[in-house]
């Protein structure tokens, strides 16, 4: 280990093999001192109703290990899910950074991804309505590069020194605890009004942007401007984009709520699954690039974490491809372990002087060495870099490394002065020379007090249906604020995004309705609409539901189709285990109404069967009842489509009705789950 040689994309799996312990199987069971045991169900005891005793060494170990098993959660992200994966430039990207990982469209570098909720502890729910994290860290031959992203590409506020106040206030609130994983509450939105830097990003964290239908379909945004460099010298800034390869695509919020309470783990599950299933999960990483002389050239100041840089602008340049491809082996030592921090950069990658990014280089190894135990953090086998790595760092808690030599510090003769530092040129990391000067103040520039053109921009991009949902998440959001002062303040503040927008919910909460807002901005980014973003059927997940005696004709007939454009369709019914066609051919179900519903699934297709007894009837229609009031794709035919139709629910765009065995019922119900959703029916 420690030793210099070529990476590629398998380099960090064959370094993690080197930490796997054997599994347990047929294995003789012993202590942590590697003694054999004859008993582990007793603890030693004077008797056989006697009290234990202090000598039982092996209760003792047992009990002390699973006492000490747990480790602090994140501060925020706690819950999260991660996958291993690879990354390949396609074009080499030298004219702007010397970033060795970004050169060679032949070099495959390894890499971990987590995706993460923010708010939630670690054991809650995966579809809340919030941010969700995407940081990834690339392995590369000179050392560990993390881009630790969201979903979403600003953030709340403009300064760092902001964020404990933020965080404290979209937590639970601190008197009891109350809510889990959730914004809705009182302390975050007087939080909201107080500080209005945030309301670009409330527009999106109210938007279907704050409940994505998967990990697996969400974009990641490294948010801060960053510098490129390349071997010249010569900067430009950079901001870092990933772009799903099967569009991006959200839930709607009634089945997210749901889902919270049927599957918690439905977004981990999705990406678990997918992966074993060999639908690798793929992203391609995306560049917007600005000549230094630009940074003034905007309405609103580069360095502010609270605006994007309009896609329209200044284009996003797709310059590689990430694919997720394996799942961990063990949670906690991958996916609890792992430590992220931005200010882990290569060669070529540089920061700005964007006041959030300053102080997240601060806060990340802070944190770790509370969460993690100790400066050794980066022995954990998932934070070692692949490439060897040598300093005079030396002991402190858990410490692995068995350091050999007599000298530990610099300079030295007795060891010829090494580790030595090398010049930049021989690829020691220099900072970007950037020329600064000024009196230490605590303010901020006025070009950083324009807080609300890009949250007009925002909603100004947003479809008939998005604008919608931003409504009624605006009227749940604050239907669940108690105080009404609390409420007016939120309505006053969003009146200067969009005076009809507010009105619209501030109807709804027992306020004033505002009739006049400051902000008249007119642009708007088609990028930003989800309607605009890629549609496929691949790897979407239908479910068929089946009774005793259905036609296996029709039901064979669609499963074909389904299955050869990618969709992975599965067979539901009322109990698990085989149903029985009138011809005698038999289809395992897997799942049930109970287990279930629709709302696990992107689309239903509703068959039913000549033995349908009442109760299935009745859940079928259910069924049906809630995947039309989640706009998904309904396909019905024999008794399905009796039940359909005694619901009296409007026929139109995304249900499809006749019979299974025809090509074009297949190829409708394709072409509905590329579409996703059917908002037309939001008017029914
Ligand atoms: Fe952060 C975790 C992303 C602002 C302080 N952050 C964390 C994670 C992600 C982000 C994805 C989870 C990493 C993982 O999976 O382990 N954070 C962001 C983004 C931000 C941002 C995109 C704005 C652009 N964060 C931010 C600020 C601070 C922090 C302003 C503090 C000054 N973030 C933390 C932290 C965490 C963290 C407290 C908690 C656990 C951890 O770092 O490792 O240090």
């Amino acid at each position: 280990m420690n030793e210099e040689k070529e990476i590629n994309e398998n380099s960090k799996n064959e370094q993690l093999e080197l930490f796997r312990s054997a599994d347990n199987q047929d294995k003789i069971m012993t202590t942590n001192q590697g003694l054999k045991l004859s008993e582990d169900e007793f603890s030693l005891t004077a008797g056989e109703r006697g009290p234990t005793l202090l000598e039982d060494f092996h209760f003792r170990e047992k009990m002390t290990h699973f006492d000490h098993e747990r480790i602090p959660e994140r501060v925020v992200h706690a819950r999260g899910f991660a996958a291993h994966g690879e990354f390949e430039v396609y074009e080499s990207m030298k004219s702007f950074t010397k970033a060795k990982f970004l050169q060679d469209p032949n070099v495959k570098t390894p890499v971990f991804v987590r995706f993460s909720t923010v708010v939630g502890s670690r054991g809650s729910l995966d579809t809340p309505r919030d941010v969700r994290g995407f940081a990834t860290k690339f392995y590369t031959e000179e050392g560990n590069y993390d881009l630790v992203a969201n979903n979403i590409p600003i953030f709340f506020i403009q300064d760092g020194i902001k964020f404990p106040d933020l965080v404290h206030a979209i937590k639970p609130e601190p008197h009891n605890e109350i809510p889990q994983a959730s914004a809705a509450h009182d302390t975050f939105w007087d939080w909201v009004s107080q500080n209005q830097e945030s309301a670009n990003m409330i527009m999106w964290l109210m938007s279907d942007r704050a409940i994505p239908r998967s990990f697996r379909m969400m974009e990641g945004f490294g948010v801060h401007t960053f510098r490129f460099v390349n071997e010249e010298g010569k900067a430009h800034f950079v901001k870092f984009h990933w772009k799903p390869l099967l569009g991006t695509h959200s839930l709607v919020w009634d089945e997210a709520q749901k889902l919270g309470g049927k599957d918690p783990d439905f977004m981990r599950k999705d990406l678990w699954d997918a992966i074993n299933m060999g639908n690798n999960a793929e992203f391609e990483l995306g560049v917007q690039i600005l000549e230094e002389k630009d940074e003034f050239a905007f309405d609103f100041d580069v360095l502010d974490a609270t605006k994007i840089w309009p896609e329209e602008d200044i284009p996003v340049r797709i310059i590689g491809k990430m694919t997720l491809n394996r799942n961990v082996d063990n949670f906690f030592a991958e996916t609890e372990q792992v430590a992220f921090h931005p200010g882990n950069v290569v060669p070529g990658i540089d920061f700005t002087n964007d006041p959030l990014l300053q102080t997240r280089l601060f806060s990340y190894t802070d944190t770790q060495l509370l969460r993690l135990g100790g400066p050794n953090f980066h022995e954990i086998p998932i934070n070692r870099p692949v490439c060897p790595f040598f300093n005079n760092q030396r002991d402190g808690f858990h410490r692995q490394t068995i350091n050999k030599g007599q000298v530990a510090y610099h300079n030295n003769s007795l060891a010829n002065n090494s580790p030595k530092t090398v010049s930049p040129a021989e690829g020691g990391y220099a900072h970007y020379q950037e020329k600064v000067e000024g009196r230490k103040i605590r303010a901020r520039s006025e070009s950083f007090k324009d807080h609300f053109s890009q949250a007009t921009l925002f909603w100004n991009s947003m479809s008939a249906a998005e604008k919608q949902h931003i409504i009624d998440a605006f009227r749940f959001e604050l239907g669940k604020v108690k105080s009404k002062d609390v409420r007016q303040n939120v309505v006053n503040m969003f009146a200067n995004v969009d005076l009809d927008m507010t009105q619209a919910f501030a109807k709804a909460i027992d306020v004033v309705v505002p009739t006049s807002g400051t902000t008249n901005a007119t642009k708007s980014s088609p990028a930003l609409s989800q309607e605009n973003t890629l549609k496929k059927p691949n790897t979407r997940k239908a479910v068929v539901v089946i009774a005793d005696g259905f036609n296996s004709i029709n039901v064979k007939a669609v499963l074909e189709v389904l299955e050869s454009n990618g969709v992975h369709a599965t067979i539901l019914s009322d109990k698990l285990g085989p149903i029985k066609a009138l011809d005698g051919t038999e289809l395992e179900s897997k799942h049930t109404f109970l287990t279930d519903g629709s709302v696990a699934f992107d689309a239903v297709y509703v068959e039913g069967g000549a033995n349908a007894n009442k109760e299935f009837e009745k859940d079928a229609k259910i069924l049906i009842k809630e995947a039309y009031m989640h706009y998904k794709p309904i396909a019905v035919t024999s008794e399905g489509l009796l039940w359909f139709e005694a619901q009296q629910l409007v026929k139109g765009p995304g249900i499809i009705a006749g019979k299974g065995q025809t090509t074009e019922f297949a190829t409708q119900f394709i072409e509905a789950i590329s579409a996703h959703r059917f908002w037309e029916r939001q008017v029914v």
